[in-house]
């Protein structure tokens, strides 16, 4: 299998290659894939040295997969043109998430949407990925009708400026700034652009997302996102009215047995899921489990997971994973 990381040198594209080193993909050759000013330098995969190319000596490569992470322009523009040559596109970027002509697959809840017909496919954003992960299961069994959350999330989601920032402002140097505002000791209600209608585009990812994941638009969802100093994954508070009732101990119970989801809510321990015990790693970590008792049918949450593991890089590599065990690339 040949498969192409396009944003090799990033920050998700480097988990990318960190992840598919860690699972045990049929990876035959490897084609890192960077900007011009990035190609001609070398990296090691598996201990092996590859030479990083660009995108026009990438598709004339015909790699079977491309798992993009250089941003919505890049992807809008490129990802056809390595479909045009057959090769199955696994897209990291917004430009293909609402189209509703491409699929978006988080592989444990939707992957049997996936067909051989599928060449640009999109992965959702971080902070949706988490969120569905937890919420599909209870989902299937008491019905959505409404969810509130407030996301905190990593500066590492903004990338390498972002995390430079912060850095600088704890070693009291004046750098470049990421954000309109100080990080450092702050909290900003701002992911992302502000739209139209007063939320910002990782607000309306959060809203609209989970509908096309989880095929049903019949529930409601807003959503507040927000910047806080921390490097290791984004965290969410959650408050979800279902159509029915639920027993607790039968929410944890289905939570639990659910792959990929660990349940980490012992009050009496002080257990509860943490942005700097989720990095590095690819579950997803939910806590804080309890009724709302200011309204029926209504549970809050707490969920953690690492936003460039399974919120990004992971999930990407997974949806390859489902594409090669399905004979579908
Ligand atoms: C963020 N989810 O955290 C967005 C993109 N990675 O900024």
């Amino acid at each position: 299998m040949k498969i192409a990381v396009v944003g090799a040198t990033g920050m998700v594209g480097t988990v990318m290659l960190k992840v598919l080193e860690e699972r045990n993909l049929p990876v035959t050759e490897l084609i890192p894939v960077a900007s011009e000013k990035s190609a001609g330098k070398k990296l090691l995969y598996k201990g092996k040295e590859y030479t990083i190319v660009t995108l026009e000596d990438a598709v004339k490569m015909k790699p079977d997969v491309a798992l993009f992470s250089a941003g919505g322009d890049t992807s809008l523009e490129w990802a056809p043109k390595f479909a045009e040559v057959g090769t199955t596109v696994i897209d990291n970027s917004s430009a293909w998430r609402m189209d509703p002509t491409k699929k978006l697959v988080v592989p444990e809840i939707n992957g049997d949407v996936l067909t051989k017909d599928d060449k640009i496919i999109a992965n959702p954003n971080c902070s949706t990925i988490q969120l569905v992960a937890v919420l599909s299961p209870l989902h299937l069994k008491y019905k959505m009708k409404r969810v509130v959350i407030s996301t905190y999330q990593s500066v590492s989601g903004s990338g390498v400026k972002a995390v430079q920032q912060l850095d600088n402002e704890e070693a009291g140097i004046e750098g470049e700034m990421a954000y309109p505002h100080k990080i450092g000791r702050n909290a900003l209600p701002h992911c992302d652009v502000f739209l139209e209608n007063g939320y910002t585009k990782e607000e309306m990812k959060l809203v609209k997302e989970p509908k096309k994941i989880l095929r049903d638009d019949s529930f409601s969802v807003t959503a507040t996102a927000v910047r806080i100093p921390t490097a290791g994954g984004h965290s969410e508070a959650v408050n979800v009215q279902f159509e029915n009732n639920f027993d607790l101990d039968e929410v944890r119970t289905i939570l639990s047995k659910t792959p990929g989801v660990i349940v980490e809510d012992d009050l009496e321990n002080n257990l509860y899921p943490m942005a700097i015990n989720a990095h590095n790693k690819d579950e997803v970590f939910v806590g804080r489990i309890r009724r709302d008792e200011s309204q029926e049918n209504t549970l809050n949450l707490w969920i953690v997971a690492d936003n460039l593991r399974k919120g990004a890089a992971t999930n990407t590599v997974q949806i390859a994973e489902y594409l090669i065990a399905n004979n579908l690339v």
